[in-house]
């Protein structure tokens, strides 16, 4: 956890090939890029409401169209396809699907995903399909949102209507996107919806969300055909420091609890880590933990969901409140920058770690089959007169991950597909517009969709199931 790990240098060197089958994706989520979000029967969700508080989002940005993938669904699945994508991970819109949060799904929602459905099967590209990525019925919300119990029930009832209509044609299924940031995010800092700071809150509410994915599998495997794979997308991260002292690598510990292994254990182990329920005693007596819960939350899962960003750093000591790392229960454990690594809204951008976490993973809960279902990163991306968006900083990143990646398969670890993040620019929450993760540049005053030089890099890859040297020229 502490000492990073060095990737083998892949610039100039013989392409790397990946193993055969290997998956190669892009992924967006419903919020952020469907807009319409009052059509065909769609209800607010916790992110409209949220966005809609002056303040909240940088530059009063809002998602009401967002990259109108709602109507240009056919276009961008052929650009996926120009891209050579094999598979395509999206989100599905709950209020959109079921503007109630409870009852009888809205059929004319399930209709727009049926469509995406066949039209990504037209081209050969498999669905990879996000339950739930992060915007509930606002109505569920007002009802007490995942801070109440019966919400892992009526997401499972969810899970259930979307597999009875999308259940014969989506190969894979992942319940929840990084639940972390759900719970950490939305209830002890506040930044993200439903914008709670509370830490006793945070801890019943990753709690519910582990509760939640469990009974989702238990509803999608009893409605979905036994050839289809289930999974969950966390995001974990490496927690490293710089200090020696006892405090120090205690903050690691207690980082790690509370980042990585509040997930890990109870899904794959079906426990708490001791630690942590001793470190946050003095906030919560945990008692939303029932019988039969971690039974439940550690149902087996097909493939493990990776989404890594970023390592994080911490110390033992005081330090100015970090609107993004609130360490519940956890007084005198600070974030603190990283010294080195060009800086991102994630943080230092560090191939290695990539490495370092998947080996962590397999070291410490043994060979699940992971899937990396979200890596990429921001920069300010600039279309050229010549129309082209020459990001040569995203395909330096992209060959450093996937050259982690490959390494990590050297090591051993069982890694089934790379899910790049994302597909194309679009609402990146509380930052608005402001940030382009995309393999796709969009013109916000046209819609107009150009691939990026790293989407025709991304192509080669995949073309060839290998990295190829860094600088091989992008065709496009
Ligand atoms: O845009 C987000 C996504 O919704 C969840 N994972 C991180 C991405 C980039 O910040």
């Amino acid at each position: 956890m502490t000492a990073a790990t060095e990737t083998a240098p892949h610039a100039g060197a013989a392409p790397s090939e990946f193993p055969a089958g290997f998956r190669w994706g892009a992924a967006t989520a419903a919020f952020q890029v469907e807009g319409a979000l009052d059509a065909d029967g769609r209800t607010p969700s916790t992110w409209d409401t949220f966005t809609a508080v002056p303040g909240r989002v940088h530059g009063e940005h809002r998602a009401d169209v967002a990259v109108d993938h709602y109507h240009r669904y056919r276009e961008d699945v052929a650009l996926m396809a120009e891209l050579g994508l094999n598979t395509y991970r999206f989100s599905v819109s709950w209020p959109r699907v079921q503007p109630d949060g409870r009852g009888p799904a809205n059929p004319k929602g399930l209709d727009f995903y049926s469509r995406l459905v066949d039209e990504l099967l037209a081209n050969g590209i498999d669905p990879m399909l996000t339950l739930y990525h992060w915007d509930h019925p606002q109505v569920l919300q007002d009802a007490g949102g995942w801070a109440d119990r019966d919400m892992a029930q009526r997401f499972a009832d969810y899970a259930g209507l979307v597999a009875a209509r999308l259940g014969d044609r989506v190969p894979l299924w992942v319940t929840l996107n990084e639940p972390w940031c759900t719970a950490f995010l939305g209830h002890a800092s506040g930044i993200h919806a439903p914008g709670v700071a509370d830490d006793a809150t945070t801890l019943a509410v990753a709690h519910h969300l582990n509760l939640a994915h469990g009974l989702g599998v238990q509803a999608l495997r009893a409605a979905l055909p036994a050839s289809a794979q289930v999974s969950i997308a966390l995001n974990p991260a490496p927690v490293r420091t710089r200090g020696t002292s006892p405090a120090d690598l205690d903050a690691v510990r207690r980082a790690d609890a509370l980042r990585n292994r509040i997930f890990f254990d109870p899904l794959l182990r079906g426990a708490y880590p001791a630690d942590l329920i001793a470190d946050t005693a003095h906030v919560s007596d945990w008692s939303f933990v029932r019988d039969g819960d971690l039974a439940t939350a550690a149902v087996p899962i097909d493939v493990l969901g990776v989404n890594y960003y970023t390592p994080l750093y911490v110390a033992g000591g005081e330090g100015p409140a970090d609107p993004y790392n609130r360490w519940v229960g956890s007084e005198g454990l600070v974030h603190v920058a990283p010294a080195e690594g060009p800086a991102t809204i994630h943080g230092q951008v560090d191939a290695g770690g990539l490495r370092e976490l998947l080996n962590r993973i397999r070291h410490d809960y043994g060979p699940v089959p992971i899937m990396i279902a979200e890596n990429g990163v921001s920069y300010p991306d600039q279309l050229g007169p010549d129309g082209r968006v020459d990001d040569v900083g995203r395909v330096d990143y992209l060959h450093a991950h996937l050259a982690a990646l490959h390494d990590a398969i050297t090591d051993g670890v069982d890694v089934r597909g790379y899910v790049m993040w994302s597909l194309i620019d679009n609402f990146e929450w509380v930052y608005g517009y402001s940030q382009t993760f995309g393999l796709i540049h969009v013109d916000r005053a046209t819609q107009r969709r150009t691939i990026k030089n790293s989407g025709h890099w991304y192509r080669g890859v995949i073309a060839a199931n290998a990295i190829p040297p860094l600088n091989t020229p992008a065709a496009g």
